[in-house]
């Protein structure tokens, strides 16, 4: 599929000067890795509810259950590949004087494909902790000691997935430095997230009051897509590659 880049005159001055940058992915990212977004048709959250899967309380009443879940998405992202939306992101680290990587992703792909800081806001699947004393562990060895119940930890609690559940708070840290960044933003590019989990997205609205020039990537419409200079209604896999290129030429004429 050719992708239509018409780059409005403006939005290509501020790639060009872009000084502070934050790019905000979802699971739409990780789609041609083989991995399921959540809400799209026969997503994630079609296959199971997510109250009856992603809460303390569902945890809580079948650990089993939940453990198993998790281990199968494990073990799907542990065998998935890094495609060229991961890798593309992986060199804005070298385009931009700061640039900021949030992710509500859990499946470790930045990171694998050469992200080296990623503020992943919802957690990661890698790992697994005590839901009792917080003890980490890693998911990979846990899930093969134990592959039906959550291994009980020495503080007599039991580890689950070191994600973060609906009704739990994020990472305050993790939140914090990129509330900070998306603040501070010129340029605030959206990816592969239908942008309706919160308080992840309000990151994306918290830029734009900032000033950001807002960029969306996505084949599909989302609640924020008013606000964007740019909408490339296209797969991440194909958009981002080509974003770069764009970036690189206008960013070579400014300098
Ligand atoms: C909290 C992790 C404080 C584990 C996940 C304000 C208003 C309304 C509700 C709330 C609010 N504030 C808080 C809430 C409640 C709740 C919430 O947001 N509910 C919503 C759904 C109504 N939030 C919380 O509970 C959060 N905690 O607020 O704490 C608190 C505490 C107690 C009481 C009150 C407050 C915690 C939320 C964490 C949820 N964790 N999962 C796991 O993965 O199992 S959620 C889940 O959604 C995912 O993990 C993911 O991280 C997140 C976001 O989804 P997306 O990544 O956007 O994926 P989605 O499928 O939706 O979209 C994919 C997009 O990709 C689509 O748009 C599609 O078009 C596009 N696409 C498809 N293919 C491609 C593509 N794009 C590009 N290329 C392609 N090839
Ligand atoms: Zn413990």
């Amino acid at each position: 599929m050719a992708i239509d880049m018409e780059i409005p005159e403006e939005v290509r001055r501020r790639l060009g000067a872009a000084r502070r940058v934050v790019a905000f992915t979802g699971a739409g990212v990780s789609k041609e890795s083989g991995l399921d977004t959540f809400r799209d048709a026969g997503g994630v959250w079609q296959q199971v509810r997510p109250e009856e899967m992603a809460t303390p309380e569902a945890f809580r009443r079948h650990p089993g259950r939940v453990w198993r879940w998790y281990a199968a998405r494990y073990r799907r992202a542990a065998g998935a590949r890094p495609n060229p939306a991961h890798r593309a992101l992986a060199r804005w680290e070298t385009l931009f004087p700061s640039f900021t990587l949030v992710t509500q992703n859990v499946d470790g792909l930045h990171q694998r494909a050469g992200s080296r800081e990623t503020l992943e806001l919802h957690g990661t699947i890698a790992w697994a902790r005590c839901h009792s004393c917080g003890r980490r562990r890693e998911m990979g060895e846990a899930v093969r000691e134990s592959p039906e119940e959550p291994p009980a930890c020495a503080c007599g609690g039991l580890f689950r997935p070191a994600v973060v559940w609906f009704g739990e708070l994020l990472p305050e840290e993790v939140l914090a430095r990129a509330s900070e960044a998306a603040a501070r933003a010129d340029l605030f590019v959206s990816v592969g997230t239908s942008a309706t989990v919160y308080p992840a997205a309000g990151l994306i609205e918290l830029a734009h009051r900032a000033g950001a020039c807002l960029i969306e990537v996505n084949p599909e419409p989302t609640p924020f897509s008013r606000l964007a200079a740019l909408r490339l209604a296209a797969a991440a896999g194909e958009a981002l590659p080509r974003l770069t290129e764009e970036i690189e030429t206008c960013r070579r004429s400014t300098t």
